[in-house]
């Protein structure tokens, strides 16, 4: 069973997809199927570490499906299925559970902000999330993993994960007749046009699907006039733009609306300054708004059709899972007889 290189993603169904999910990781995705075998999961049983509505989970699940084919994922050549139809995920994520340490997961960072102050009340699930990502990527022995700037932390963990059981196990791997580094290290890939894009209310803090404020993220799902509102509306400074990237530091608001404009026309921000240095972010925003509207339209206009076949979609994820399956249930045997379990062989 020898490691192949496979990328693995995932991207939560929990309503509210924006230009940072898409920007960060799926426009990534998008590019990894020519040169990857690639799985990319829409991580439902992630979702539901926090409180979700069933029937808009449903919903979203058929969403972020959708999300993934309009933007240039092909379900065919590649798998796109969702989380939950592959019981070796949970399966997994049991083991690694006994595996990673507690003092390893009360250093995520994630789970601190999420649970907040009324950590107390915050899900076993969310705490033990990483565990789960870390199976995510492993039951598939992926070996990269494109992700935003903000899940680098969990990535970490995950390789921290496979090295201590690759040691734990090391005996038994090798009686077994199985590879010494049985799970490969996943490496993260944190690159694209814009790793980190931030709120359009508060260039301190990232785009997020769970701001309150509809006016800090643009969705996929929106159509022209939300986003040419939502753009006029974001902050900015009194200043003109500058000529030079140098002038973008200790401004975080214009930097952001910058590299969207740089990641969206596939341009460096030194590039993007060189036009528009010195104006007013008026028309700025106005080239950024028909540039937006330009590449998010076709997205959103696919979106919608998708959704509105939700009996295609279904069969997309269906079709995903039993090809999923097939390679997580290889990796689960051999973790059993690894662990010592007994299996029908
Ligand atoms: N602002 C962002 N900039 C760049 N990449 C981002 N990602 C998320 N936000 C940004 C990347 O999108 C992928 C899918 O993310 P996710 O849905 O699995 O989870 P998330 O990171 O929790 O997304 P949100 O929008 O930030 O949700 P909430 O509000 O619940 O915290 C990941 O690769 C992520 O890095």
């Amino acid at each position: 069973m020898a490691a192949i290189e496979r990328v693995f993603s995932g991207v939560q169904p929990t309503g509210n997809l924006h230009l940072g999910n898409y920007l960060g990781a799926i426009v990534n995705f998008v590019k990894l199927q020519n040169t990857h075998n690639c799985i990319y999961c829409v991580v439902d049983l992630h979702a539901i570490t926090v409180w979700q509505d069933p029937v808009e989970l449903t919903r979203n699940i058929r969403e972020v499906t959708a999300a993934f084919i309009a933007s240039g994922i092909d379900p065919k050549k590649h798998i796109v299925f969702n989380q939950s139809q592959v019981a070796e995920h949970a399966e997994l994520a049991w083991v690694l559970n006994c595996v990673a340490r507690l003092g390893w997961l009360n250093r995520m960072t994630q789970f601190k902000e999420k649970a907040g102050k009324d950590r107390e009340n915050a899900s076993v699930g969310l705490y033990a999330y990483p565990n789960l990502m870390a199976a995510d990527i492993l039951v598939y022995r992926a070996t990269h993993v494109p992700v935003g700037e903000d899940q680098k932390q969990h990535l970490e963990l995950a390789r921290d994960i496979a090295q201590k059981f690759n040691n734990d196990f090391a005996d038994s791997i090798r009686a077994h007749g199985l590879e010494e580094k049985f799970f490969p290290q996943p490496e993260p890939l944190i690159t694209g046009p814009a790793t980190r894009v931030m709120s359009l209310r508060d260039g301190a803090k990232k785009m997020s699907k769970s701001d309150p404020s509809d006016y800090s993220r643009i969705n996929l799902s929106d159509e022209a006039d939300a986003i040419a509102q939502k753009v006029r509306k974001a902050k900015t400074d009194p200043e003109p733009l500058p000529s030079e990237e140098k002038g973008l530091e200790a401004r975080p608001e214009a930097d952001n609306l910058v590299g969207i404009y740089a990641a969206l026309s596939g341009r460096s921000k030194a590039d993007v300054l060189r036009d528009f240095g010195g104006g007013q972010f008026s028309s700025f925003k106005s080239a950024l708004v028909d540039l937006s509207v330009d590449k998010l339209g076709p997205i959103g206009a696919e979106m919608k059709r998708l959704t509105q076949d939700p009996g295609y979609v279904d069969a997309v994820l269906v079709d995903g899972a039993d090809r999923a399956r097939a390679i997580a249930a290889e990796t689960m045997h051999a973790v059993k007889d690894i662990v010592g379990f007994i299996r029908k062989k």
